[in-house]
This record gives C-alpha cells, sequence and structure tokens, in this order.
C-alpha cells in the first residue's frame, strides 16, 4: 500500500504524550518525507504541510475533542484535499447508451481496465460490450476476448484488420444495434511514435463519439502523471482518469496527487491484475485507508458531531413546534458561539420573554458544558423523543455523563422551559417574520 508510513508516524503521535507543538513539527517532517518518497511533487507538498501547520497552531478544537484528536483531523482533511477533494466519482452513466472509450500509453494497463470496468458495470447490472480495437499489439483481440470470457461480457474485434477507426466504428455499431448500454473501447498504446497515438486516439474520437474518453495511467510513472494527463487531454477531452498498478509501485502517490491537480476526476483505481481489482476513487475514502481507517473512522464521526452547527433552518423547524434534544443539542453548542437563537432573542427586548438558558451567567460555560455531556449520554430514542425519559433513564444518562441526576433533571427541566418558549414564540409570528426580514422593532 502507498504511504504506509504515514498511518505509523500518526500512530506514533496520537499515542504521544510529550509537547505538542513538538509532535507536530515531528508528524510534519515524517510527513513530508513519505510523500516525497512516494514522488508527490515537492511544491505540493510544502503547501500541503504549511496549511497542516497552520491549522494546527491556530484551530481550537471543538468541545470534547482533544487537539491531538483534532490534528489527526486536520490532517485527514488536507490530505483528502491534496487527492482530489471532497467530489464522489460520477460512476454511473449519465444516460444509456453510453460509450467509453480508453486511451493511454502503452502497457499503462488499458486493456486490463476494459476488462474490469466490463466486469464491474456487469455486476452493477449493465449490459456491456467490449470492443478490440488495438491493431498494434499482436493478440491484443485474444488479450480482451480471454478477459471478456472471464467476465461474461461480449468482445466485438475483426482479427486481421489493421484499421483501428473502421473495427470501433463497427464495433459500436454492432452493440448499439443489439441495445447493449454500455459500450468500452479498447485502443492501442504502442505505436512508433506518440504523435501517431494522439492522432488516432483522436481520430477514432471523431467517428465514434465516445461518451466518455478515460485515460488509462501507470501510477509507477509518479509525477509524470501531470504532464501525460495534459498531453492527452489537449488532444481530445479527458472525462476522467484510471490510474492503476497501484498495488505496485512506492509512487503512487505522486501519481494520484499529481492527477487531481489536473482537476481531471480520477474515477477508478487499479490494485491488482484480477478482474475485480478496480474500485471508485473517493479522496476521503482513500485517506482514510491510509491514515487506517478503523483507527480514523471513529474519530472523525466524533468530530463531526462535535462541529455541529445550529443553522437557520434547525431555528425554523423549532419554531414550527419540532422540538427535540438533537436540536437542544445544536442550539447548546452555538450557544457557545453566539448562535442565531441568542441573537434573536437579544433583538426583541419588548418580546416579554424570559430567556430560559442563563447565557448571561458566568457558570454558563460550566453548565453547557455539563449538558452536552448528558445529550452525549441519551440513546437516539431518547434524543428524539425526551418525553420518555423517565427516573430509571435519568439515573442511567447520569452515569454515563459523570454527573449528578439532579443535573439530568434540570436539563429537562431547561428544555421543557425551550419548548415553551418556542410555542410562545409561534404565537409571535408577526414579530418573528419582521426579525427574519431584519426590521427593527
Ligand atoms: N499489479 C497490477 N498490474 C496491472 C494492473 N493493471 C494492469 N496490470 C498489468 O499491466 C500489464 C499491462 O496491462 P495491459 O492491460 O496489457 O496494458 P495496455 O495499456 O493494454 O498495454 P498495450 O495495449 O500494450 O498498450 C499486464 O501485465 C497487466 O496484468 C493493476 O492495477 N495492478
Ligand atoms: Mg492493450
Amino acid at each position: 500500500m502507498v504511504l504506509e508510513g504515514i498511518r505509523k508516524a500518526l500512530a506514533g503521535f496520537i499515542k504521544g504524550r510529550g509537547d505538542y507543538e513538538k509532535a507536530v513539527k515531528q508528524f510534519i517532517k515524517e510527513l513530508q518525507k513519505e510523500l516525497i518518497k512516494s514522488d508527490v511533487n515537492v511544491k505540493l507538498v510544502l503547501e500541503l504541510t504549511k496549511n497542516i501547520r497552520e491549522r494546527a497552531l491556530k484551530e481550537e478544537p471543538p468541545p470534547g475533542i482533544t487537539r491531538r484528536e483534532w490534528f489527526v483531523h486536520i490532517v485527514y482533511e488536507e490530505l483528502s484535499k491534496l487527492f482530489g477533494g471532497e467530489k464522489k466519482p460520477q460512476i454511473k452513466p449519465h444516460k444509456k447508451p453510453w460509450i467509453i472509450m480508453l486511451v493511454g500509453l502503452q502497457g499503462s494497463g488499458k486493456t486490463t481496465t476494459a476488462g474490469k470496468l466490463a466486469y464491474y458495470y456487469k455486476l452493477e447490472g449493465y449490459r456491456v460490450g467490449l470492443v478490440a480495437a488495438d491493431t498494434f499489439r499482436p493478440a491484443a483481440y485474444e488479450q480482451l476476448s480471454q478477459l471478456g470470457k472471464l467476465a461474461g461480457v461480449p468482445v466485438y474485434g475483426e482479427p486481421g484488420n489493421k484499421d483501428a477507426i473502421k473495427i470501433a466504428v463497427n464495433g459500436a455499431k454492432y452493440f448499439l444495434e443489439k441495445g447493449f448500454d454500455i459500450i468500452i473501447i479498447d485502443t492501442a498504446g504502442r505505436h512508433h511514435r506518440e504523435d501517431d497515438l494522439i492522432r488516432e486516439m483522436r481520430e477514432i474520437a471523431d467517428r465514434v463519439k465516445p461518451d466518455e474518453v478515460i485515460l488509462v495511467i501507470d501510477a509507477a510513472i509518479g509525477q509524470q502523471a501531470y504532464s501525460i494527463a495534459k498531453k492527452f487531454h489537449e488532444a481530445t477531452p479527458i472525462g476522467s482518469i484510471i490510474v492503476t498498478k497501484l498495488d505496485g509501485t512506492a509512487k503512487g502517490g505522486g501519481a494520484l496527487t499529481a492527477v487531481a491537480v489536473t482537476g481531471a476526476p480520477i474515477k477508478f483505481i487499479g490494485t491488482g491484475e484480477k478482474l475485480d481489482e478496480l474500485e471508485p476513487f473517493y479522496p476521503p475514502r482513500f485517506v482514510g485507508r491510509i491514515l487506517g481507517i478503523g483507527d480514523i473512522e471513529g474519530l472523525i464521526e466524533k468530530v463531526r458531531r462535535a462541529k455541529i452547527e445550529f443553522t437557520e433552518k434547525d431555528l425554523e423547524e423549532m419554531l414550527s413546534g419540532k422540538i427535540n434534544m438533537r436540536l437542544v443539542y445544536k442550539q447548546l453548542i452555538s450557544l457557545r458561539k453566539m448562535g442565531p437563537l441568542r441573537k434573536i432573542l437579544q433583538m426583541i427586548p419588548g418580546l416579554g420573554i424570559k430567556i430560559p438558558l442563563e447565557i448571561e451567567a458566568g457558570k454558563a460555560e460550566e453548565r453547557i458544558k455539563k449538558w452536552l455531556a448528558i445529550i452525549n449520554s441519551m440513546t437516539y430514542e431518547e434524543l428524539d423523543k425526551p418525553e420518555i425519559i423517565d427516573r430509571r433513564r435519568i439515573r442511567r444518562i447520569a452515569i454515563g455523563a459523570g454527573v449528578r441526576p439532579e443535573d439530568v433533571k434540570e436539563l429537562l427541566r431547561q428544555y421543557e422551559a425551550m419548548k415553551k418558549l418556542m410555542r410562545q414564540l409561534r404565537k409571535r409570528k408577526d414579530l418573528l417574520e419582521k426579525m427574519k426580514l431584519g426590521v427593527r422593532i
């Protein structure tokens, strides 16, 4: 697996107990070493680590998250960005039929990937056909035929015919007439000159008009993937990219990040020679695996929950009468950050409603912390319907949160007060509308 060292460095970081800033520095050094070893562009590495360092020293973790945990989250986010961000790859074809044309340098893995793609889409329920339009490689048709047989997908070819463009056109026509959903055209990578390869690719594309041209890149090429992607794209717009042989090279990080920089989406990655060794590429998941998914999943979820914001939509929901502990939780968290409800309540001094949460008191912070712990100990059912919380449940929640049962009761009282407040607010709809419009009352 590429970038294995990062995982070790991070594990060391999480377990470490010493000085935080020193540990950050140490981890960043390791991270740089690993990325550069994996052939990631030095400029990208420096930019990444600068971002991580800045965020690590500047950002405050949300409540309930330690600084070290927050740091792991930062690394996870920044690495995901480096590998292409949060966008999910578009795997399903936009329409049917869908013609895919595979292009790429000699030996990059086009034919193997054609077989893998056919197999993948077949399992997804599509009717898939393969077209062998490589007239350069000896026995290219046989190679694809075998893969087709393994995948259980028909292969169109004209062994003996040297006109790749004609074969591609005929093959596409053949499967279109038969009503196939996805047609995958394998092309040659074996030309005497790269110019000829590019020219042939352009001609096939002009004649067949594929819905998607996929560039296949061998990960072993490292950061050179950037110039290859660019060159191909200039010849024919590349819809997406598949990076192959990530299992067999130490330079995978370089290839993936170089492609990400071009902005072309990496759709799949190839992780072996077998038909099923192809997987959709989603940067956060990939990074999760680099960092050790088991270790990081729980943490990311924890951070995600801690980052919850109380939004305008939540306010609308609350005002429409729907209130539960989840909303209260969000509200409490955003009260710490001067959430919208507090602002709104402050804007209407004449409303004559007592603010139930004593947010002015100095003790508020302590209290909110306690309440958050209490809510964290509730079950989903209790969060949605706090009304069911009886004495037994109160005791259990208190133990879980490390507080006294009285504290739980107090929160429930506040919850009731909040519910009442919402009801009162709802009756003053006129005022609320004005507030939303920003009219001063
Ligand atoms: N380990 C590993 N090997 C792969 C992967 N993808 C392809 N290969 C191997 O790479 C070699 C070349 O693959 P092909 O599919 O023939 O490459 P090609 O781009 O069609 O080659 P030409 O048609 O000659 O241009 C074969 O031995 C494949 O088994 C992968 O993801 N992992
Ligand atoms: Mg081939």
